[in-house]
């Protein structure tokens, strides 16, 4: 049983490089730890902290045949974007790794060919979907079909997007190939399963009852109830043996050695959370450690931080996988998040319904922590949670301006004024109005006495991932640094009693350096701020938090009598309604390429100096419309997520198209210049409010815009790569 860890293997889950990061991702797995992690430094703990990018699994092949290029073209896109994304946030891993490395492949290989020459996995073969025109099987994202739980006619092989259900794509009702939009055909094909079933018995007193070997294993006592009530629900249904393996061209080899690997790759949540362990081999490589303690010593503890959609790899599989390996730790908790919702909806990336990380980074640079804050002091940590944009500048202009920022501001004005930016000496026994009640020592020392037991509770409630509580104590320690100078007035009091403003002052400032230390887990750059006007040494997190809280024990001061200050700076400023307004009408709505007026006039121009030139082959210009009959013209971005020829006509295609707010059928006249199999996932325009038409029975909402090429082959009109589907064209 581990009471007090030698060290601390802390993870945050690999995101998905296939798409960008929003605020769900943020507060589900990186900010939690990120606190966890900064708390644990600064109480001198021994910790790494990994992460990286996931970099395999049929979502990101998909993806680059949607947007037309290759995988490795997405991954280094995505990848990319999520190193600035966190490290502008202050995510501070120890490594940022990532799944497609060299170091990767070996790990996840020889962990895989070590669990097959023990025996570990059973060979089973079964029918699979195969399509015969790209002869290739059909991994869970490379097949859609109608959802056997809630008819959504778009539903992957294995998950529904619109009612969340995990599928298999045996499931899918009508399923048909993504890559050729033929029906998929059952062909026979071996994989290596990990029978789940057989460490049933083991994972149910591992995560249920908490023990390991028969001992107490949950550290630091017990696990989160929605993460138990999860596993004890799967573990209810019974385990079934899974495929480790699968028919892809994209992941980690089956090692050669296997004999049948041809072909086949490690199931990328095989992969994945091996992931945690390749990164911290390069961790160790870069700083010269040795990487083992971390994953087989005892003492130490694993902790995985989560969002709940994956709870059952983390607690249920890869637990199985490290136990048939045999000599790794098992995480000694996985304090999983729920999810947070915005604006009283789910999060959704298909209808861009979604805070992205990036573009909030972009539109208000600077204000990392008062994200951070906001996130934190709505954490789905026992619940789902919401964001609102009300919230967000409610929470930054009544608790960090008005509150935090207001306190730190008013302390040093009144320092400089008082005492030129010097920390006052004062008399230890100097009555005053205090905000803490204990009944110990002298006024003074009372006072910092008070202040340790909060910080201590601060300290448990880190401990226990209970952030927002942890957060709180934060705020109240402010709230009664404010109470301190509300009560006694200094600046009134300065005039008739200035030894008594003196002690007051000085434990203001205490207060503050308290605060700069106390913060760092939550806003680590706001403590940076402060450590910069209190003209002390920047936190390293290196065991501050345990220096403070010995030096308040003591009742010695944080800050020494005659410091000398720096100027002040401002913490945070209030955020208007403007700027809210503009986000709020961001949600949902899909990006204005270009003003109207602007694109008009460009055209023009060209048009006009074109003219003259081109006037012999090109048909003439048609009568002028107006810009208000040009308006009423509904344009938009779509994908095209299916072809088919229409029957007995030669010239048409009936296609679907993926609008981002809805799927509609559009019949095309492009049959003769296009193969329906090459333009699934070509990103398109259509004119969206052209009146439906009934096209050989077929009834067809909108019209694709289309250029003439040589020959009369016709092209598209294409909008950049990646471009959101609904965008406006305008
Ligand atoms: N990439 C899923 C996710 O981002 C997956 C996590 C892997 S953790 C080993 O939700
Ligand atoms: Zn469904």
């Amino acid at each position: 049983m581990i009471l007090n860890p030698e060290r601390y293997l802390v993870t945050s889950a690999l995101p998905y490089a296939n798409g960008p990061l929003h605020i769900g991702h943020l507060c589900g797995a990186y900010i939690p730890a990120d606190i966890y992690v900064r708390f644990l430094r600064l109480m001198g703990k021994d910790v790494v902290y990994i992460c990286g990018s996931d970099e395999h699994g049929a979502a990101i092949t998909v993806r680059a045949k949607k947007e037309g290029i290759t995988p490795q073209e997405i991954i280094d896109k995505y990848h990319h974007m999520f190193v600035e994304a966190f490290s502008k946030l202050g995510i501070s891993f120890d490594i940022y790794h990532r799944t497609s490395a060299d170091i990767h492949h070996e790990t996840a290989k020889e962990f895989f060919l070590d669990l097959y020459r023990k025996g570990e996995f059973t060979e089973e073969e079964s029918e699979q979907y195969f399509d015969e025109k790209a002869h290739q099987f059909l991994a869970d994202r490379y097949i859609m079909g109608t959802c056997p739980k809630c008819g959504f006619d778009h539903a992957y092989g294995d998950q529904c997007e619109k009612c969340g259900s995990t599928l298999s794509p045996m499931e899918l009702i009508n399923p048909i190939s993504t890559l050729t939009n033929e029906k998929p055909v059952l062909r026979k094909t071996t994989h290596w399963y990990l029978p789940l079933d057989k460490y049933e018995g083991w994972l149910r007193e591992y995560i249920l009852d908490g023990k390991l070997d028969g001992e107490e294993h949950h550290y630091p006592d017990t696990w989160k109830n929605h993460v138990i009530g999860q596993c004890k629900s799967w573990l209810d249904s019974g385990l079934q043996p899974r495929a480790m393996t699968r028919d892809l061209d994209w992941g980690v080899d089956v090692p050669i050695e296997i004999p049948g690997a041809e072909g086949k790759k490690l199931y990328v949540w095989m992969d994945a959370p091996i992931g945690y362990i390749s990164a911290t081999k390069q961790w160790a490589l870069d700083h010269g450690k040795d990487w083992k303690p971390y994953w087989q010593d005892k003492d130490t503890a694993l902790i995985h931080f989560i969002g709940k959609d994956n709870i059952v790899f983390h607690c249920l599989i890869f637990p199985a996988i490290l136990k048939a390996k045999g000599d790794y730790n098992l995480p000694v908790n996985v304090p999983a998040n729920q999810f947070m919702n915005l604006e009283g909806d789910k999060i959704s990336t298909s209808r861009n319904w979604a805070v992205w990380v990036n573009e909030y980074l972009e539109d208000f640079a600077g204000r990392e922590d008062e994200l951070r804050y906001n996130m934190i002091k709505n954490m789905p940590e026992l619940k789902d949670s919401e964001f609102t944009w009300k919230n967000f500048q409610d929470s930054n202009n009544n608790e960090l301006v008005n509150n935090l920022a207001n306190f730190v501001n008013r302390v040093f004005v009144l320092t400089q004024k008082f005492y030129k930016g010097q920390v006052p000496a004062f008399d230890e026994d100097a009555t005053f109005e205090g905000v803490w009640e204990t009944e110990l020592g002298g006024f003074f020392e009372t006072e910092m006495i008070g202040l340790h037991d909060d910080i201590q509770d601060l300290n448990e409630y880190l401990r226990s991932f209970d952030f927002r509580s942890a957060l709180r104590t934060v705020m109240e320690i402010s709230t009664k640094g404010n109470q301190l100078l509300q009560f006694n007035e200094p600046w009134k009091l300065q005039k008739e009693d200035p030894e008594t403003v003196d002690v007051i002052m000085n434990l203001a400032l205490q207060i503050v350096a308290a605060l700069s230390v106390i913060i760092r887990p939550f806003m680590p750059f706001t403590s940076d701020k402060m450590r910069k006007m209190l003209n002390l040494p920047a936190i390293k997190e290196n065991g501050e938090l345990l220096e403070l809280l010995e030096a308040l024990s003591l009742g010695e001061s944080l800050i020494e009598v005659g410091h000398q200050l720096n100027e002040p700076a401002h913490l945070f400023s209030k955020i208007d309604d403007d700027l809210i307004k503009q986000q709020k009408d961001k949600l949902g709505a899909v990006p204005v390429v270009q003003k109207t007026e602007e694109i008009l006039q460009h055209a023009v121009a060209d048009v006009q100096t074109e003219y003259v030139a081109k006037e012999q082959t090109h048909p003439s210009v048609k009568e002028p419309v107006s810009y208000e009959a040009f308006a009423k013209m509904d344009l938009r971005t779509a994908v095209i997520l299916t072809a088919e020829k229409v029957e007995k006509a030669d010239k048409l295609l009936k296609l679907t198209l993926d609008l981002g707010f809805e799927t509609r059928t559009v019949v095309s006249g492009i049959a003769e210049s296009f193969d329906p199999r090459d333009i699934i996932g070509q990103e398109v325009v259509v004119l969206l409010n052209l009146e439906p038409r009934k096209i050989r029975g077929i009834e067809s909402n909108g019209m694709i815009l289309m250029a003439s090429g040589e020959n009369g082959k016709m092209s598209f009109v294409s909008p950049q790569k990646a471009w959101k589907s609904g965008s406006i064209v305008s």
